[in-house]
């Protein structure tokens, strides 16, 4: 599908006779690929090249190369993701990699903003964001690496959250020999049925255009739930470890007959009713069959991110422009059995859902993976539905946690913040799995407030669970162990 950047570099030739300054690379010739400026930064010595790829005829991936002095490169490359629809790269976590001596590159996606107007009869720019931008940056790092420093990287990483998370299991899916090790946060792999999934809780939280649910009432619902369930887990911290044992009913909400509609103490009988259809998630109509996950207990107060408080359901445009073709297309006609289907199969690159990762564990890879348990965009149960998938298709191999770990992080929201302890340094950790091969046991997450730590925890590989010890500080990582829960 994509092969055609592997020019004479890869053999071992070298496009200069000695090796080249930043600036030089500028004259650096690879197949399909320009590169546009190549300049150092004043402050570090930093390398910046900047190259435009166009892989196929209606392609245009504009690609970030960052290159740290030789004296200091780890002899290693960082490939970063991206965030939503958007052509934005992760500044942040190109610029702490170079300091901590990577190599670090980041693309567009093949595409500038957010917009997801940008695929309207440009197939081949959904392919560039659903699979190709990622593959081809990450070539066009190699190359220049390895003719800045005369050598390849010795190691590859790739590192991204929600569309990066879905970008990193693309990688390990589709170009299993792209990473030694790949870190995917809260993924948004399972696209179609994410975007069906928004749909879905727009709808049944609107009777036709009219909000039932309030901010304020999803603050009471979110109280409430977290009162009913945190001590769940033996501990009473304010964090529910694992949402999926909480079976908290908004029924005990119930607004007493006669009271206030507007009371934001309690929940109408028609907020009860869209409240459950969010927990429980998208059915097909027909079959019943469970479309996508819904969201989970915990995760209210983020609703508002995504479906509540929003005039049309979120991603609308990606059913207007990107399946229907229609830009008059109506949420409220989408047909969750046969247009389910349809949709699947007409958007499958940018669906990244094979959970056979043989040809990955093969090359050797090692796959990190974490996702917040009360994110409230991708629901935390989609990502475990993954993890899940791939145990059962690769059980032949033995136990997957030799080279796939997922670290579910209790009452995290997405990708980060939450009241639990929800830092933690996934990068040293893959980067030990890789060249020591000590595999994460446990990832230490901490929580700050103004600056100060004020807690510690484990996170465990799943589906091992952080257990406090029964005596000491249960603000501190030390006294919890991680075990595996009763099944
Ligand atoms: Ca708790």
């Amino acid at each position: 599908m994509f092969g055609k950047l592997a020019i004479g570099v890869f053999t071992g030739v070298l496009a200069f006779a000695a090796p080249p300054t930043c600036e030089e690379l500028v004259s650096l010739t690879m197949q399909d690929i320009s590169i546009t400026s190549a300049a150092r930064d004043t402050a570090g010595g930093i390398c910046r090249v900047k190259a435009i790829a166009r892989p196929v005829a209606d392609s245009e991936i504009h690609v970030e190369v960052w290159l740290p002095p030789a004296a200091t490169w780890n002899g290693k490359l960082l490939g970063t993701g991206n965030g939503g629809y958007s052509g934005s790269m992760s500044l942040p976590t190109m610029e702490s990699a170079v300091k901590t001596g990577y190599a670090a590159v980041g693309s567009d996606t093949g595409h500038p903003g957010g917009d997801l107007k940008f695929g309207i009869g440009h197939p081949e720019k959904i392919a560039d964001w659903g699979y190709r931008a990622i593959h081809v940056m990450t070539e066009v790092a190699k190359l220049t690496v390895r003719n800045y420093y005369g050598r390849f990287p010795g190691k590859a990483y790739f590192t991204g959250c929600s569309t990066g998370g879905q970008q990193a299991l693309t990688e390990a899916q589709r170009y299993p020999a792209d990473y030694d090790g790949i870190i995917a946060g809260d993924p948004g792999n399972n696209r179609v049925r994410l975007n069906a999934g928004f749909l879905w809780s727009w709808l049944e939280t609107h009777e036709g255009v009219t909000e039932i649910l309030t901010a304020a009432k999803l603050q009471m619902l979110n109280r409430a739930v977290v009162n009913s369930c945190d001590a769940n887990d033996g501990v009473k911290d304010g964090i529910i470890d694992d949402p999926r044992r909480c079976k908290f009913d908004p029924a005990t909400l119930l607004c007493k007959a006669g009271s206030d509609a507007n009371d934001a103490a309690c929940l109408t009988a028609s907020q009860v009713s869209a409240v459950r259809k969010v927990y429980d998630g998208a059915r097909n109509p027909r079959t019943k069959e469970q479309v996508f996950p819904g969201w989970i207990r915990g995760s209210e107060t983020g609703w508002g991110g995504y479906f509540v408080g929003h005039a049309e359901p979120a991603r609308t445009d990606f059913w207007r422009y990107w399946v229907f073709g229609d830009p008059k297309w109506d949420p409220a006609s989408f047909d969750f059995d046969k247009d389910m289907a349809w949709s699947d199969s007409k958007m499958a690159a940018v669906v990244a859902n094979d959970a056979d990762l043989s040809a990955f564990r093969r090359n050797n890879g090692k796959l990190l993976m974490y996702h917040g348990f009360a994110d409230p965009v991708v629901p935390p149960e989609d990502g475990i539905g993954y993890y899940e998938a791939a145990e059962k298709v690769m059980k032949a191999g033995g136990d997957i946690r030799g080279f796939f770990r997922l670290f579910m992080v209790p009452s995290m929201g997405h990708c980060n913040g939450g009241p639990g302890p929800s830092t933690f340094d996934t990068l040293a950790a893959l980067d030990a799995w890789v060249t020591r091969g000590t595999a994460p046991d446990s990832l230490l997450a901490s929580h700050s407030t103004a600056g100060k730590v004020d807690r510690t925890r484990p996170l465990c590989p799943y589906p091992a669970v952080a257990k406090w010890n029964g005596t000491g500080s249960t603000d501190e990582a030390g006294n919890f162990s991680c075990v595996n829960p009763p099944r």
